[in-house]
């Protein structure tokens, strides 16, 4: 494998100097907090060479470059997973002998890069790790948030917010630009003049914002790449009003120095759900805006023509959020480039490519045009222009057609569609599942579809298994290099002859030890961080993602509830004891979430009051969930519950972690569900309730939640308890959504899939309780049929199929 040459003295050298230099302390004198940055900036340093290697390797070859535009990359920590790929783990471990302090401490004291919200930023993260190990060259473009998803304080049940201050710790692995500042312009208005070069626009009194970059990069593992991560923070443009100034009005000076950086102040919390406020829309020209003016610069210096630029460079869309990449890079094209519109159109639909990864209506972009006219005055003069030769097109093809037409505008009744215009400015969209590539076409894009079927295709979503596998479980790493050796790391299809050994009882045996150990860990870690008490020996049953009613923790509660019930009734009757933990962040606004919450911490609380049942069953609120606590949990899962409405979750990615960790699915047929049973075999997870076309289907016809609640008895029984209440107090609202809410009763289908679930659960119960060598067959299947979950397969189909990029092997 490749690894960085660097010796231990070489890398004890690193860290003296480093401490010397930005502390003044000598190696004994050093605080912990100083030798974390200390190791970091030696890390980053190392890092630093690799990346001036692999781009000199880029330039010689006259390479194309993928840009992945997002406006979250859920980072979580860094120093691990650098020192791993880098294959620098030993080295920098034994260099720090002589410190009072392991590497392992050094790790703990790392803040959270959380500048995402969920599936969408973690797959971003885990794609640059990707993009590196392949060799590709890549960056990716986002913002620098000074605060990243907020913390979350669970307060009597209820979820509080609290600020996600990661910069003092988090920074050290920023570099900032200075070279690399561009300005972006807001507000004004546009002047249209007729000149010899025909009709021109001019922008004028816009407000001009700066964009600073901040660089981290992340180093493939053996491999000869780093990707760049290139944030933008924004900052005031320093020529402030002389007049207020010297009027005395430093307030109002000062306000619009703060109004400039609040720009990148705060990331949006909400997970598919958009809110169409104003600062949101700057967050959005301002991260599309800074990174094509830096595109196109660097294209220009290394190249001359920007008529190269769909041979150097494709350009990705992750998700509508950066959309206006295509109206911006119009307007640099034409305005600043002096192109024609055809010509322009022609590059920016050869450049950009679109992933879609939600179909849930309240999760689809859509902007006031007046709001567009007012902050981006040029942008709506050329989305106007867009979408005028879109319709003349549209109305060729399809004469008199209004509602088709009106609803593939990109504009229409005062809105602008940012769905549309991305399917309609990109060569290539995908969804990022069989699945869901399969519902975006019948569904949210069916007139595109029709109208260009072969733009669409999928890539099914996968994970940096490096992370959740290689560095999250050195335990069970160590048992898979036994049998099949390491090739894996790199070459996750390698997980597969881990199937020959499902008949070895040894490795069965040392399966189940393996995951005890995890759980064992994990009580400990649960112990430290909050004062629970989980007993390692109950069956952990884990769901672990954003809160959300599709994904539908409330079927998991409904079931515990039932078997809360069955035990009040009588407390010996036998049951597998298990442990439910949930561990979920819901939007600041979203107040049934926040009801979810709280009902489940009520139910623990009340379950905890009757030790005899308490035995049996726990249930536990991990608090604050993110990137860190992810990596203890999906090791030490047992059951990994992917229980969304069929048709709604796009792919999940959390289910891949799960599965490569030995868990067993209880699954709707979703998003990557589908896949991994295909890989899996149907008798190693366990798929229940409706499936996609039958939940359509009895939508069409009208769901009526009370039809099952009247005709299982054991439905009523929860409901009336919900009504009742836990811990003193009722839910009787929870139970109003189920039955009588409006404008629909369970909208999520809870009701409907409920005996299914049950019947599941059931199952995986008494299969734990009697068959445990059985269960551990079946754990191992899972890890060896997670191989295809890889993020670096995602990677090259994204690369072969969309972006027509090619890996820079270079030969050593
Ligand atoms: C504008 C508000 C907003 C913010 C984020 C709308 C939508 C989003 C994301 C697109 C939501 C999201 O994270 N979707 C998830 O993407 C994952 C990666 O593809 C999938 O695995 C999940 O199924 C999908 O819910």
């Amino acid at each position: 494998m490749k690894k960085e040459q660097i010796t231990q003295q070489a890398a004890k050298e690193l860290i003296k100097g480093k401490l010397s230099r930005y502390f003044g302390v000598a190696p004994s004198e050093a605080r912990k907090e100083q030798l974390y940055k200390a190791v970091v900036m030696s890390v980053r340093d190392i890092m630093l060479e690799k990346r001036h290697k692999f781009h000199t390797v880029t330039k010689g070859a006259k390479a194309k470059r993928v840009y992945y535009l997002c406006m979250e990359f859920l980072m979580g920590r860094s120093l691990k997973n650098s020192v791993y790929n880098l294959g620098v783990t030993d080295v920098f471990a034994e260099a720090l002998k002589e410190y009072d302090v392991t590497l392992e401490e050094l790790y703990e004291l790392e803040p959270d890069a959380g500048l995402g919200n969920g599936g969408l930023g973690r797959l971003a993260a885990c794609f640059l790790d990707a993009l590196a190990t392949g060799d590709y060259p890549a960056m990716g473009y986002s913002i620098r948030y000074d605060y990243g998803l907020f913390k979350q304080k669970i307060v009597d049940g209820w979820q509080t917010e609290l600020p996600d201050v990661w910069l003092p710790g988090g920074e050290v692995w920023l570099t900032q630009r200075s070279d690399k500042v561009f300005t972006v312009k807001f507000d004004g208005y546009v002047e249209e003049k007729w000149t010899e070069n025909g009709l021109e626009s001019i922008y004028r009194d816009a407000k001009e914002i700066q964009a600073v970059a901040y660089d981290m990069m992340v180093s493939g593992y053996d491999s000869q790449a780093v990707s760049v991560l290139r944030l933008w923070k924004a900052r005031s443009v320093q020529n402030f009003d002389m007049k207020l100034f010297s009027q005395g009005d430093y307030a109002s000076v000062m306000k619009d120095d703060n109004e400039a950086e609040l720009i990148s102040k705060v990331l949006y919390p909400a997970d598919n759900h958009v809110e169409g406020k104003s600062l949101r829309l700057k967050q959005q020209y301002f991260l599309v805006s800074a990174s094509l003016q830096n595109i196109l610069a660097d294209h220009k210096r290394r190249y001359g023509s920007l008529k190269l630029l769909p041979k150097m460079a494709a350009i990705h869309l992750n998700d509508t959020h950066p959309a206006l990449a295509i109206p911006e890079l119009m307007r640099l094209l034409i305005d600043e480039n002096a192109m024609s519109w055809d010509e322009a159109w022609n590059i920016t639909t050869s450049v950009c490519a679109y992933t879609n990864h939600t179909v849930l209506a309240e999760a689809l972009e859509t902007w006031p045009e007046d709001l567009i006219a007012r902050r981006l005055p040029r942008i709506y003069t050329i989305l106007k222009e867009i979408n005028r030769r879109f319709c003349e097109d549209l109305w060729v093809r399809f004469p008199g057609d209004w509602d088709k037409i009106s609803r593939m505008a990109i504009m229409s009744y005062n809105t602008v569609k940012m769905a549309n215009l991305s399917v309609h400015g990109s060569h290539h969209v995908n969804g990022v599942s069989g699945l869901h590539s399969e519902i975006i076409k019948e569904s949210i894009f069916k007139d595109f579809y029709d109208y260009t079927p072969s733009k669409f295709t999928n890539v099914t979503n996968g994970i940096a298994h490096r992370r959740w596998l290689n560095q999250s479980n050195p335990e069970l790493c160590a048992l898979l290099n036994e049998c099949i050796g390491e090739g894996y790391a790199k070459d996750a299809s390698k997980l597969a002859e881990f199937k020959k050994f499902e008949n070895d009882e040894s490795v069965l045996k040392r399966l189940g030890e393996i995951k005890a150990l995890k759980k064992e860990q994990f009580a400990e870690f649960a112990y430290k961080k909050q004062g629970i008490i989980i007993n390692p020996n109950t069956l952990f049953d884990v769901q672990a993602k954003r809160l959300h009613e599709y994904k539908r923790q409330l079927l998991n509660v409904l079931h515990i509830i039932h078997d809360y019930l069955i035990l009040k009734d009588n407390p010996d009757t036998p049951m597998q004891p298990k442990t439910y933990i949930f561990a979920a962040k819901a939007a600041a606004g979203y107040y049934m979430a926040k009801k979810i919450i709280k009902l489940i911490c009520y139910l623990a609380e009340d379950i905890r009051k009757n030790p005899k049942i308490a035995e049996k069953l726990n249930v536990v609120y991990m608090e604050d969930y993110n990137v860190t606590m992810s990596e203890k949990l999906m090791p030490a899962s047992e059951i990994s519950e992917q229980i969304s409405l069929a048709g709604k979750e796009a792919s999940g990615t959390g289910n891949m972690k799960f599965m490569i960790n030995g868990a067993l699915t209880i699954g709707t047929l979703d998003g990557a569900n589908v896949e991994m049973s295909e890989h899996v075999g149907n008798e190693n997870i366990y798929i229940f309730g409706l499936k996609a076309d039958e939940v359509s289907e009895i939508w069409r016809n009208g769901y009526s939640a009370s039809v099952y609640y009247n005709s299982d008895p054991a439905l009523r029984k929860i409901v009336e308890a919900l009504i009742v209440g836990f811990n003193g107090e009722s839910f009787a609202d929870i139970a109003n959504y189920l039955l009588t809410g409006s404008p629909i009763a369970d909208p999520y289908m809870c009701m409907a899939d409920f005996q299914s679930y049950t019947a599941t659960q059931n199952e995986l119960s008494a299969l734990y309780a009697q068959e445990k060598k059985e269960w551990n067959k079946k754990a191992l299947r899972n890890i060896a049929a997670a191989g295809y979950f890889a993020a670096d397969r995602s990677i090259r189909e994204y690369a072969e199929n969309i972006w027509g990029l090619k890996a820079l092997h270079e030969k050593e």
